[in-house]
């Protein structure tokens, strides 16, 4: 009995962590949907940073058509606010709000960059 007793007993365990995981996860997803700037369209939603190699993450992927956020992660700063990507139409400040949104229109991999070409990044659209 004690054995299959304890096996139980860390299943339930690990099911209640899963659980909690998984609540702790859509509350902070909600959360961010509602942030300062709620005028953030449905669509995909890609976190935007910056390191010292560029955009991270280095290549995101969206769907011809369908709309795209790009949310500041809170590592851009300074010229790296200002994203151009001229053949998708990118032209994006992130010093004036924390989100911006495109819908590419082209299939294909496209580098954007920095106002400045500077930083760089790639939107693969499919
Ligand atoms: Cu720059």
């Amino acid at each position: 009995m004690g054995n299959g007793f304890h096996w139980r007993a860390m299943v339930a365990m690990a099911s209640v962590a899963l659980i909690v995981a998984l609540i702790g996860c859509s509350a902070q997803g909600s959360r961010s949907g509602q942030g300062a700037f709620s005028a953030v369209p449905q669509g995909q939603i890609v976190m935007l940073g910056i390191d010292k190699t560029g955009y991270t993450p280095h290549e995101f992927t969206g769907e011809a058509g369908k709309p795209v956020t790009l949310r500041n992660d809170g590592t851009i700063k300074g010229c790296a606010s200002f994203v151009v990507q001229p053949e998708l139409g990118i032209r994006a400040d992130f010093t004036r709000s924390d989100s911006y949104t495109f819908t590419p229109a082209k299939k294909g991999r496209f580098t954007y960059t920095c106002s400045m070409g500077m930083y760089r990044g790639v939107v693969n659209v499919i």
